[in-house]
C-alpha cells in the first residue's frame, strides 16, 4: 500500500523570503523523493505566495515546482491542490497543464477507509473582521474579473507586494505560536464541526504555519501541517498510521560512532537513525589524516540510504577529505 502525503504553505515566490530558489528546490527534492512511494499528495494551500492566472498568461517562475508536479501526475500520482488565501486565483491552468485536482472548498473524503476533512483553514472560525471582508473580496468573481483587467505588470506587482506585506507585519515574518486549545480558532472551529459530523477521523489544515497534532476525541485527530518555509513538515498516512514528519535533507546526524582504526585503515561500526529506521553501517576504506569528525559535513553520503553499498566523501573536522565504502543494513524499520 502506498502512502498519502499532506503538506502546505510553501509560499513560493515570496518577496519576503530570501532563500527563494533554494526553497523551491527543496520542496522539489522532497516531491522527487516520494514519487515512487506516493499514492496521492494533498497540497493544502498557499503553495504560492501570490498566484494569479490570466486568460493567456501565468506568473513567471516556479518551473521546477510545476514541472515536478506534472511529472508526478504523469506517473499516475494523484495530486490535489487546495487553494489558500494567497493562491486562490487559479482558473484551469493547474488542472490542464499540470494535471492537478484543484479544490476551492474544504473537502471531506475517504482515504484507505478513514474519513478526512481537508482544508487550507482560512476563514474557518477566524473572528478577524477585516480578514473576513478581504476574503469576501478575494473570492468575489466580479472583483476577480476587474483585477485581471489590470495589466499583469501592475496586478502581479501589487499581489506580490501585498503578500510580502502581510508576511512582514508579523514578528520576524513568522506566525504567532500556538495559542492553546481554547484560543486557537481552527481548534474551536473543528470542535464545533465535529458535533454534527462525528464520522470524521482526521481533520487536516494548513494556513497557521504551526505544527499541531491533537486528539480531540477517542477517534478524531486534528493536525495543522506547519509550513515549507522554515519547518518543512508534512503528514504521511500509510493506510494504518498517520505520522507528522520533517523533511531533513541528509537525514539526521550519526548518533553513535565506534571507531577502531589503524594508521591508515578505517574500520568502524555506526548506528544511524534516519526517518526510515535504524541502520547499521560497517565502514571501511582509507583515510588520510589523524582524526575523524563525528559529524558528516557532507550529508549527501546518506542520500543513498536505499542502497546496500555506497561510497561517500566527507570532510573531517581537521579538514581532510575522506573517502569510504559503506555497507549498510537496515536493522529496524520505524515505519
Ligand atoms: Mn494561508
Amino acid at each position: 500500500m502506498k502512502n498519502v502525503y499532506f503538506l502546505s504553505d510553501a509560499h513560493l515566490g515570496s518577496l519576503a523570503i530570501e532563500h527563494g530558489r533554494m526553497h523551491e528546490r527543496r520542496i522539489v527534492r522532497f516531491l522527487d523523493s516520494i514519487k515512487h512511494k506516493a499514492e496521492a499528495i494533498y497540497l493544502l494551500g498557499d503553495l504560492f505566495d501570490f498566484w494569479n492566472e490570466y486568460k493567456m498568461v501565468v506568473p513567471k517562475g516556479y518551473t521546477r515546482f510545476l514541472g515536478k508536479l506534472s511529472e508526478l501526475t504523469d506517473m499516475g500520482v494523484e495530486v490535489h491542490f487546495f487553494v489558500g488565501n494567497h493562491d486562490l486565483w487559479t482558473y484551469g491552468y493547474l488542472e490542464e497543464e499540470c494535471g492537478l485536482i484543484v479544490h476551492k472548498k474544504p473537502l471531506t473524503t475517504e482515504i484507505y477507509g478513514k474519513v478526512f476533512y481537508l482544508a487550507h483553514g482560512d476563514g474557518l472560525g477566524d473572528p478577524d473582521n477585516s480578514f473576513k471582508f478581504l476574503r469576501r473580496v478575494f473570492h468575489n468573481r466580479f472583483c476577480q474579473v476587474l483585477f485581471n483587467a489590470l495589466h499583469p505588470r501592475w496586478g502581479m506587482a501589487f499581489g506580490l507586494n501585498w503578500a510580502k506585506h502581510s508576511r512582514m507585519k508579523r514578528a520576524e515574518g513568522k506566525e504567532p505560536p500556538y495559542m492553546g486549545e481554547d484560543k486557537e480558532y481552527l481548534v474551536k472551529y473543528t470542535k464545533e464541526y465535529m458535533k454534527d459530523h462525528d464520522d470524521i477521523d482526521f481533520f487536516l489544515y494548513g494556513h497557521r504555519h504551526i505544527e499541531l497534532d491533537l486528539m480531540l476525541s477517542k477517534k478524531t485527530r486534528m493536525m495543522i501541517l506547519g509550513d515549507w518555509i522554515w519547518q518543512f513538515t508534512y503528514a504521511v498516512f500509510d493506510g494504518e498510521h498517520m505520522f507528522m514528519e520533517q523533511y531533513v535533507e541528509g537525514e539526521s546526524q550519526p548518533n553513535l560512532f565506534i571507531n577502531t582504526y589503524g594508521p591508515r585503515l578505517v574500520l568502524c561500526l555506526m548506528l544511524h537513525e534516519t526517518g526510515r529506521g535504524l541502520w547499521l553501517f560497517a565502514l571501511h576504506g582509507f583515510f588520510i589524516g589523524y582524526e575523524i569528525s563525528h559529524k558528516f559535513q557532507h550529508a549527501r553520503c546518506v542520500v543513498a540510504r536505499k542502497c546496500k553499498i555506497f561510497s561517500a566523501f566527507y570532510r573531517a573536522k581537521s579538514g581532510f577529505i575522506i573517502h569510504q565504502l559503506f555497507f549498510g543494513w537496515q536493522i529496524f524499520n520505524s515505519r
